[in-house]
């Protein structure tokens, strides 16, 4: 029927005027913290927290955006494992072609809970990608801590200063980081990786040990994009 020929005809016109254009987009979630020796060993608990970050870079190595979380402060006693996924928001942003992304993370533990719970909450109101000024050039060539991916992150979001200060007087207890390269992509649409991280060190003669889980994703989602 030429009616409804004509009706296809529209619909594929209008399905090649929207072309679909794929997205690059990663995606980190923490999974679980579990304490295996506590820093502050005398009080039996440690009160800690979580910082961390999304970069992603485009096919020139330039830092190009970034988003910040940040879980807890919670208070944990030995042997205890905490579960993340509900409690530690998920980050996600849009990764440019050729690109890759750096996931990074920070364990501390704190001595002033409302101080740093102040601070948590600060990261979490501007939980949305915000872009990295040229002034906050990440190139490859430099050798970059997740500390400092956090504290750059958190500087292009208008937090910098502060983190810093407050890690100055609080305990680092360990940090992580994964990259994922869109060249990982299985069969070119998704990869997805699991980072354990085993976070240990000695602060006062005191030793540590705290097991981090947490997952980094990569994956390539078709999008419809209207011309007009
Ligand atoms: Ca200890
Ligand atoms: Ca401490
Ligand atoms: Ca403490």
């Amino acid at each position: 029927m030429p009616t409804k020929f004509a009706v296809f005809v529209v619909l594929l016109l209008g399905q090649v005027a929207c072309a679909p254009k794929t997205v690059l987009t990663a995606e980190m979630q923490p999974r679980t913290i579990k304490a295996l020796n506590l820093e502050e060993t005398l009080s039996q608990r440690d009160e800690v927290m979580l910082a961390y970050a999304l970069t992603a870079y485009d096919a020139n190595n330039r830092a190009v955006s970034v988003v910040n979380g940040g879980w807890g402060v919670s208070s944990v006693r030995k042997n205890e494992e905490i579960a993340l996924a509900q409690k530690a928001q998920p980050l996600q942003l849009n990764v440019p072609k050729n690109g890759r992304v750096v996931a990074s993370v920070v364990l501390i533990e704190v001595d002033d809970a409302g101080q740093a719970q102040t601070m948590l909450n600060q990261i979490r109101q501007i939980h949305n990608v915000v872009s990295v000024p040229a002034g906050l050039l990440l190139t490859a060539t430099e050798v970059l801590t997740p500390l400092k991916y956090i504290t750059i992150g958190l500087t292009a979001a208008g937090l910098g200063v502060k983190l810093v200060d407050q890690f100055n007087d609080d305990d680092l207890l360990g940090q992580s980081s994964a990259e994922l390269n869109e060249k990982d992509l299985v069969s070119g649409t998704t990869t997805s990786r699991t980072i354990s991280a085993n976070l240990t060190g000695t602060n006062l003669r005191d030793t540590y040990a705290y097991q981090l889980q947490y997952d980094v994703r990569l994956k390539r989602v078709k999008m419809t994009v209207a011309r007009r």
